[in-house]
């Protein structure tokens, strides 16, 4: 590309020369086809990394976000470019927003994938993501009537201008009934300075986007039309469960295929499979990848006890949660149906467990012939791995306690990483350049010297840090009103908690400390400065109690907005469509930082390290990675509250906690509580989603929000205090930036390469 951007001026650089003329007679539209195919191009010439070992990291989410900015970071022509466009009066900023983003994942699970596949290249490592392309993703969330609505996120305008490309590999995936054929798409994920790595997405050849009739409602039943529609069909009935199993075999016997006909083509002849592949099962979606892996093996001639060696030695798992309904579990009978060609092979991997291992808890295949994917991922694999130091030490000693003393080596942890090219670099570029200008560039690629900024700490430093803060709070105000008609004060504390919607994150908690706030202040108890409550969530379409969660908060949003004397101290907003790109506004201007799970839920948490690293500090229970987060940086400089984890697992032992023993003996409870069901509120709002959260909070209250209820509040409110001091507080940002070295993935990738994969990086 070095020629391309060093021509001369008349002819225009790389980018006129793509659009065939001057950058000044483009169109937004032209100018972000050219960048887009002039990127492109630029990856290609830098070439893939390889090696003779390869990573294939299969996954059912990939949330890779926009990539133009990101590319062209990577590849080093981001200042070019963005100077370039300027000098013709034009702005990259605007052609960004032309770019729609890639709808392929959920939460922090598909985020970490593309995190991962950034380190992956940067450090050299030949590796590929093998996933699906969704056409319509995950959906895309609208709020009406204060509740959220979905409509297919139609990403993917085919045959335009797109970072994907359609490769030439055909693969037939058969099914009980029928077979489909698969097309293959990709993109490039480029590195940091260095090759590429690449995303591999299947599509079905036979997937008909007319068949979505209302909303994201399609007949469940047309496999072959509908199987690449959506990440994560309605799984409410059993047709929606079905067409998740034929999803994940599509995506295994996809991935399966093209792992071995590569590698027998790098010169394995299979029984060397391990010198050639290492396959990531991300969670438990891509389990069928081991059977079917085993029946292409024993196809080709290998015997079934040596295939299941082969196997084993090749694939490693990751495990991102300990809530039992994620561990997926299929019955019997749905594997017959999608797959009958696995289930032998998996009966016949379940009596190998049955023979040597009574204890009916590992087995593979229960009393009700359910089959138990993480379980037979743990049997069928070298490794498994937690996400974070506490959730690992979970995983050894209670949820997974009997695999551990079956395999005690085959467990480890790898705390999970985000990539700093993207979370600093590129959504935060005024701190990126101050930390350049502190201490040099060296962090780019060794974040760990992100610790030096505390030998610079003075007060010159400290007032760039808050005017940093402050402008990207000015940004976020405008993009937010752009984006959605919110108009919020710069000038007031940013409250954000921002992650999938679910009840062991307890946006719930949050909700009740914004009722006792506005209530408070309706008694006269004013806060010292007006705080903006942040939110931005999703929930699962048929996730009932989430959806009530979004609907209070609206309601309340409404409310307190509608008040004038709490509107000049309180407002709540709820960012529509929550995804990547508005991860990337919302995270450089946060102030507080709400990592609130109950503790031993979350498996890790990545928000939480890219909050800190954006100068925002942590309000949190000792949970997932927080844990790790606290000792980093020690109890002065993160806000900590709520009940430990091992009180919580005791809790659930027991069995005995009683919500509703809280709801009558803590009067803030009750009045939070009741006034979900106030006449304000009712108003608002529709009365029986209100009611029927109440009531859950009440009778079930499943992930304990009412014994951290008091907690929370105080130490909200000692740091709502603290945040009246800018300069301890800027000081605390600091140390919170200089320690969030750990979080990089590269460092989480280099652990993995070290521990489980061995690969060679490409060194050219
Ligand atoms: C999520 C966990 C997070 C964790 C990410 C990435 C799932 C199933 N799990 O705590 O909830 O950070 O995985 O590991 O999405």
């Amino acid at each position: 590309m070095a020629d391309a951007v060093t021509q001369t001026r008349d002819a225009g650089t790389g980018i006129a020369r793509y659009a065939g003329k001057p950058i000044a007679n483009c169109t937004n539209l032209e100018l972000f086809n050219a960048l887009l195919r002039m990127v492109r191009d630029a990856a290609q010439a830098r070439g893939t990394n390889q090696g003779k070992k390869r990573l294939y990291y299969v996954s059912a989410e990939f949330l890779i976000g926009k990539l133009l900015s990101n590319n062209l970071i990577n590849l080093g022509l981001y200042e070019q470019v963005r100077a370039e466009l300027a000098a013709a009066g034009r702005s990259l900023a605007e052609l960004e927003e032309l770019e729609s983003e890639p709808s392929l994942g959920n939460g922090g699970l598909g985020r970490l994938a593309a995190c991962f596949l950034d380190s992956c290249a940067t450090l050299g490592l030949p590796a590929d993501g093998i996933g699906l392309a969704y056409h319509c993703g995950l959906f895309r969330q609208s709020f009406l009537g204060n509740k959220q609505c979905e409509t297919p996120d139609g990403w993917l305008t085919w045959g335009q201008e797109s970072w994907m490309r359609r490769a030439s590999l055909h693969q037939t995936v058969s099914f009980g009934d029928f077979d489909v054929t698969s097309t293959l798409y990709d993109i490039d994920v480029t590195g940091y300075g260095s090759k590429c790595a690449r995303l591999r997405l299947f599509d079905v050849d036979s997937a008909d986007e007319r068949l979505i009739k209302d909303g994201i409602a399609f007949d469940k039943r047309r496999v072959a039309q509908g199987l690449t529609l959506f990440l994560y069909p309605d799984d409410s009935d059993d047709e929606g469960r079905i067409l998740r199993v034929y999803q994940e075999y599509f995506m295994c016997s996809n991935a399966a295929q093209l792992i071995l006909a590569e590698c027998e083509e790098r010169g394995s002849n299979l029984r060397d499979l391990a010198d050639y592949a290492a396959v990531q099962i991300n969670d438990t979606h891509p389990s069928m990848i081991i059977p079917e892996l085993i029946r292409l093996l024993v196809q080709r001639g290998i015997a079934f006890d040596e295939a299941r060696g082969i196997v084993r030695d090749v694939c490693a798992y990751t495990n991102h949660t300990i809530l039992a309904e994620a561990l997926e579990c299929w019955p019997k009978s749905f594997l017959q149906r999608v797959a009958p060609q696995i289930v032998p092979i998996i009966e016949r991997l379940d009596a190998d467990v049955r023979k040597s291992c009574k204890e009916p808890f590992v087995q593979i295949v229960d009393e009700h012939d359910n089959v138990h994917m993480a379980n037979m991922d743990i049997h069928l694999s070298h490794s498994t791995n937690g996400v974070a130091a506490l959730h690992t030490k979970i995983l050894e000693d209670v949820e997974l306690a009997p695999f551990r003393r079956l395999y005690p080596e085959r467990f480890n942890n790898k705390t999970n990483g985000i990539t700093f090219r993207r979370w600093c670099i590129a959504c935060n570029p005024e701190l990126a350049a101050l930390v350049d200008r502190t201490i040099g560039d060296g962090w780019r690629h060794d974040a760990t010297q992100l610790e030096r900024l505390l030998e610079h700490e003075d007060d010159a430093l400290l007032g760039e840090l808050a005017a940093i803060k402050r402008r990207n709070k000015e940004r976020f105000a405008t993009w937010i009103e752009r984006h959605q008609g919110a108009k919020v004060d710069p000038e007031s504390v940013f409250d954000v908690q921002s992650k999938r919607l679910h009840e062991y994150k307890r946006q719930q908690l949050n909700l009740l400390w914004a009722i006792d706030a506005y209530l408070g202040i309706k008694a006269g108890k004013l806060p010292r400065r007006k705080v903006t409550v942040i939110f931005g969530a999703k929930a699962a379409p048929a996730y009932t109690i989430a959806k009530d969660v979004i609907h209070a908060i609206l309601c309340l949003s409404q409310v307190v907005a509608a008040d004038p004397v709490a509107n000049k101290w309180l407002q709540i907003v709820m960012i529509e469509n929550y995804n990547v790109t508005a991860a990337e506004r919302l995270i450089p201007a946060a102030d507080i930082s709400e990592q609130i799970s109950l503790a031993s839920k979350e498996a890790s948490g990545t928000g939480n390290m890219k909050f800190m690293l954006n100068g925002a500090l942590t309000l949190g229970t000792m949970d997932g990675a927080n844990v790790e987060i606290a000792g980093l940086v020690g109890a002065d400089n993160i806000f900590t509250f709520g009940e430990s984890s091992d009180e919580v697992i005791a809790r659930y032992q027991r069995g005995d906690y009683d919500p509703m023993s809280y709801y009558q003996d803590d009067e803030r409870i009750k009045a939070a509580v009741d006034f979900l069901l106030s006449h304000d509120m009712l108003a608002a709002g529709d009365g029986h989603s209100l009611d029927r959260l109440a009531h859950e909070l009440m009778c079930k209250d499943w992930f304990m929000t009412f014994p951290d209820f008091d907690a929370y509040l105080a130490e909200k409110d000692r740091m709502l205090e603290a945040a009246e001091d800018e300069a301890t507080w800027q000081s605390k940002c600091l140390v919170n930036i200089a320690k969030a070295g750990f979080f990089s993935s590269d460092r989480t990738i280099a652990e993995y390469n070290r521990d489980i994969w061995h690969l060679t990086p490409d060194a050219d």
